[in-house]
């Protein structure tokens, strides 16, 4: 990939790293940790540490029937985090996770770098907010809303859908008139997905790189991983990184993550294989 993020410049095969900051009071994993302000600068500073290459603050929980929450009151979580990270200095971009326009629009003029959208440009302002600010904007597969989207995980061929999918949300972000060049796409592992889909999709992760753009995918703590081993939403770092390694060698760029440090660890090996295999190729 090559794509400028704020100030920083994401150039080669990755893995880089995205550290997840919810400042909700209802994510399936962390929810109520960083709602204040100020947990929530702290947690992005603790992952800079770790080691991220960018983080991504959200105000809204997506969990399969989440409450919607009001523009007013995500904006309300998520700027004066970042005004308070710009005003200590914080380098690293940072991306705002929000569908909304609204959203979008307030994060970025308080010094947000990029957008991640988990309804693929569903809010046209979203699209119109993105281009004027000639910001780069993640693109994520999901079909209906939190509320209903388990109900609509029917696919007879997942991976060939979700790519027809997020074909069609680029052609939103033509016509909304974001650069393409500025897209990050993403097949939404758990949204609208059961568990069978999701290990299906991580599969065939690799077949969305005809899409011709960057890969962001997040598998970290997701109920897939329950699903295949029984354990609990604290309990799946283990899995976390067995599907961080599974990503880094189909070739996708960038992993949205909690533990940024493990995870690190675990894509930094996968990627050396997955180098030396290019390097030494079959025998
Ligand atoms: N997953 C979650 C939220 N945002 N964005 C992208 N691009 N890809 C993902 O897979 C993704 C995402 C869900 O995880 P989390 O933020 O930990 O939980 P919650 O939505 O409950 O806040």
């Amino acid at each position: 990939m090559r794509l400028s993020i704020g100030a920083r410049l994401f150039e080669g095969p990755g893995p880089f790293l995205m550290g997840i900051v919810n400042a909700t009071p209802d994510s399936f994993s962390d929810g109520g940790l960083h709602l204040d302000p100020d947990a929530a600068v702290a947690r992005a500073l603790r992952l800079a540490e770790e080691g991220a290459d960018l983080v991504d603050l959200g105000g809204e929980s997506t969990r399969p029937a989440a409450p919607a929450v009001p523009a007013a009151e995500e904006i309300r979580r998520v700027v004066p985090v970042i005004e308070r990270l710009r005003a200590r200095g914080f380098t690293l971009p940072i991306s705002v996770d929000t569908w909304k326009g609204a959203v979008a629009r307030a994060a970025l003029a308080a010094g947000a770098d990029l957008v991640n959208d988990v309804t693929g440009l569903a809010d046209p302002e979203l699209g119109r907010a993105v281009a004027e600010a000639r910001a780069p904007v993640v693109l994520m597969h999901m079909r209906g809303t939190p509320a209903d989207m388990q109900s609509r995980a029917v696919y007879a061929d997942v991976a060939a859908e979700v790519a027809a999918e997020l074909r069609a949300a680029l052609a939103r972000a033509d016509a909304a008139g974001i650069d393409r060049d500025r897209v990050i796409l993403d097949p939404g592992i758990g949204f609208a997905k059961t568990a069978e889909q999701s290990v299906e999709l991580l599969a065939r992760v690799g077949e969305l790189r005809a899409l011709g753009r960057p890969l962001l995918v997040g598998p970290s703590r997701k109920s897939f991983i329950g699903k295949l081993t029984g354990a609990a939403v604290e309990d799946r770092l283990p899995g976390t990184l067995a599907a961080v390694a599974a990503c880094v060698l189909a070739g996708v760029e960038i992993l949205r993550v909690h533990d940024v440090a493990p995870c690190r660890q675990a894509a930094r090996v996968a990627a050396a294989i997955r180098d030396s295999a290019a390097r030494t190729g079959p025998r």
